[in-house]
């Protein structure tokens, strides 16, 4: 799979610069607005009975679209469970979902594929459906897919806590004796770096100097267990330096500023430096899973301070404050994205169930 140049070298192209142009604002602004939608259809569901557990990332889009925009086609995503955000923006080329409104930006590597069947897939694979990445065995976010010709490799969570860092650091090793110049990507709660693999993971990258962007998002709660009853450091970030490893804090809810700091950690592991520690911090916006009460741990101020910093109206007022957008156009994106989603999901609701004497490792009566 990761055989030596199998995918080429991903360029710095206008989508992953820095200092984006006004495209690649709306482009950013547009994966922010689908993962929302994505989000909120699935609480919608948990509510209806029609999905039994969601682990909404309603409020951690700035983190996981801006991050998932530093990377490329042929660079990898390791994820855990509230990073839609982040996968939409890999899976997804903006220019073949809405061709009318985005047209290919300029060296910008997305995925060949065809985005709405793609889009499909990943609904039935959050309802176990057969047509899902694992064929029904599984719902949810555990699941992995890899698509070479797209530059598709995504290791999907095998736990919510520190297990999938030594896996990020070694598909990172990996990326780096193929050769080209590619980065993994993996996201990590607050609540997972307390964990021993947190540490073994960092340690290893770091000493392999694998090009690993390694994201805390810290929201400041472990499921319902605050931030001061579980670390004593200052900082998450601080961590960072004691393994040799550059550590960044940034302001979660800004989109701009984690990707400037996203896209220099991928221009550094790019350039053989190693790994980059972001420790992204943001409030809650929903509890820990949907329909659990861990939302009631914070005080009403929290709340109301939490649901007032959304990251996706925060964007959507620096757009148009820049004057690269109007109301309209913000009306219009939303409600397209709003249909597509729906769209999408009702298919993936209606398609057809695994056969479970079809899946590997039933278990034979008799
Ligand atoms: C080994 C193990 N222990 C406990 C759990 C239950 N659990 C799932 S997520 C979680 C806390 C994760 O905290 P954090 O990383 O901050 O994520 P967040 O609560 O923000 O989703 C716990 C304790 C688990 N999944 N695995």
């Amino acid at each position: 799979m990761l055989e030596k140049q199998a995918v080429p070298r991903p360029v710095e192209a206008e989508g992953h610069s820095a200092h984006p142009s006004p495209q690649a604002l709306r482009e950013m602004h547009l994966f922010l607005r689908l993962a929302r939608e994505w989000d909120l259809r699935f609480e919608r569901l948990v509510r209806l009975g029609a999905v039994s557990k969601w682990y909404s990332a309603v409020g951690n889009e700035a983190i996981t679209v801006a991050a998932a925009t530093a990377i490329a086609a042929g660079d990898a995503l390791v994820s855990l469970h509230r990073d839609s955000g982040a996968i939409l923006r890999y899976y997804v080329d903006a220019s073949r979902l809405f061709p009318d409104q985005f047209p290919p930006l300029p060296g910008r590597r997305a995925p060949p594929t065809e985005p709405r069947e793609l889009l499909y897939r990943l609904a039935c694979q959050m309802l176990g459906k057969a047509d899902g990445f694992s064929g029904g065995r599984e719902r949810s976010y555990h699941y992995s897919f890899f698509h070479e010709e797209a530059g598709i490799i995504h290791v999907g969570m095998i736990s919510h806590l520190g297990a999938m860092i030594p896996v990020a650091a070694g598909v990172a090793l990996a990326l780096k004796q193929a050769g080209g110049g590619r980065v993994a990507l993996n996201f990590i709660g607050e609540g997972g770096t307390s964990t021993g693999d947190f540490h073994e993971g960092l340690n290893m990258a770091a000493v392999y100097k694998a090009p690993l962007v390694l994201i805390i998002q810290n929201n400041g709660y472990a499921f319902s267990t605050p931030s001061s009853e579980q670390y004593a450091s200052r900082t998450l970030a601080e961590r960072g330096p004691a393994y040799g490893v550059p550590g960044v804090r940034v302001d979660g809810t800004d989109a701009l500023a984690v990707l400037r700091c996203a896209s220099e950690a991928v221009a550094r592991a790019r350039a053989g430096k190693g790994p980059t520690l972001i420790e992204a911090v943001v409030g809650r916006m929903r509890g820990h899973s949907e329909g659990d009460d861990s939302f009631l741990v914070l005080s009403e101020d929290e709340r109301r301070r939490s649901l007032e910093a959304d990251p996706v109206l925060r964007f959507e007022r620096t757009l148009l404050e820049s004057g690269a957008v109007t109301h309209p156009y913000l009306d219009q994106v939303a409600k397209r994205c709003a249909e597509l989603v729906l769209a999408t999901v009702d298919r993936a609701l209606a398609s057809r169930d695994p056969d479970p004497s079809s899946l590997p490792g039933r278990v034979h009566a008799g």
